[in-house]
């Protein structure tokens, strides 16, 4: 069903790409030429590793895994069961995330809004961009990737956290795990202060920004506002992701002993070493 105010939004124009020819709503959903290129990338990426599993050794969910191709491959093309599949996957993947990220920028342009929504979206594409192409890249394979499978892409992680010994030491994944904490714990503050103020004793009134305010004032002698704590939650993802972003592409690429042995800088200050 459409909402009452759907219809006054249902304005033509604003498309990138293809003028009016895609500028329309299967029901509630807006089309457009990257709608067409999100659906047709992603049915081919599904159907890649439907058929990449089918050929594998299993259909239990949790073991299904299409991995990249072997390091000895290089960064070239590679037969489509040894890490071809994965290959025009990871395409099909960037294909339909970039155009989802300009399906939003289409319909941020039709609404006259800011263009928040699909740069915080280019920025978790960016992560996976760094995983699967640029850290790849750099270190001259694409057997560096991460496998597409469940308890695959884990283990990878846990395979490449302790080829440098002890991942907690990396300085910038340090960064992007207090981030990603500090988003939950400002995300709760803010979900528990707006329903608090919403949803008053039966019989009273719905509270106001004041009394939000006037709450943190007592408690932590400071209020970020209602417009401030959203602009800081965006901060604080977009922090915790582009750390993350930083912390893989420098494992191996620009580090590649342990990283407690990067803290040897500290430890070797001259006002403490004797
Ligand atoms: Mg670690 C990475 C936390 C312990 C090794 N680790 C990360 C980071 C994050 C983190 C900071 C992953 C998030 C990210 O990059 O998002 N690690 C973390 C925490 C601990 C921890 C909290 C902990 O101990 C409490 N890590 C360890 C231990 C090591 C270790 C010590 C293993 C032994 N860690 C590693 C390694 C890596 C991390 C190795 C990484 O590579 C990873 C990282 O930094 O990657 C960049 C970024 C977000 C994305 C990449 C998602 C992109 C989404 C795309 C664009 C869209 C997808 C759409 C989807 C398919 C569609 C769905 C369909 C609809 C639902 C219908
Ligand atoms: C706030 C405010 C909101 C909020 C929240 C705060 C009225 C409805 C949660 C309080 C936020 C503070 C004190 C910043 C906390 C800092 C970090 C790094 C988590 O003041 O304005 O709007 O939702």
């Amino acid at each position: 069903a459409m909402l009452s105010f759907e219809k006054k939004y249902r304005v033509r124009g604003g498309t990138l790409l293809g003028g009016d020819l895609f500028d329309f709503w299967v029901g509630p959903f807006y089309v457009g030429f990257f709608g067409i290129t999100t659906l047709f990338f992603s049915f081919l990426g599904t159907a890649l590793i439907l058929w990449g599993a089918a050929m594998g050794p299993t259909w239990n969910l949790w073991q299904i895994s299409i991995a990249p191709p072997d390091l000895s491959y290089g960064l070239r093309p590679a037969p489509l069961m040894a890490g071809g599949l994965w290959q025009l996957i990871t395409i099909c993947a960037l294909g339909a995330f970039v155009s989802w990220a300009a399906r939003e920028v289409e319909i941020c342009r039709k609404l006259a809004m800011g263009y928040h929504v699909p740069a915080a979206f280019c920025v978790a594409i960016f992560a996976y961009f760094t995983l699967e192409v640029i850290r790849p890249v750099l270190m001259g394979a694409w057997g560096h990737g991460f496998p597409y499978g469940i308890y695959s892409h884990l283990d990878w992680v846990s395979n490449v956290g302790y080829q440098y010994l002890h991942f907690h030491y990396n300085p910038a994944h340090m960064l992007g795990v207090s981030f990603f904490f500090a988003t939950t714990f400002a995300l709760s503050l803010h979900g528990g202060l707006i329903l608090s103020a919403a949803n008053p004793g039966h019989g009273d009134v719905v509270k106001t920004p004041e009394h939000e305010d006037t709450f943190f004032k007592d408690i932590v002698g400071y209020s970020i506002g209602t417009l401030g704590i959203h602009r800081l939650g965006l901060f604080l993802a977009l922090a915790a992701v582009l750390f993350s972003a930083l912390c893989i592409v420098l494992s191996g690429p620009f580090w590649s002993r342990g990283w407690p042995e990067w803290w040897s800088w500290w430890l070797n200050m001259p006002i403490w070493r004797q």
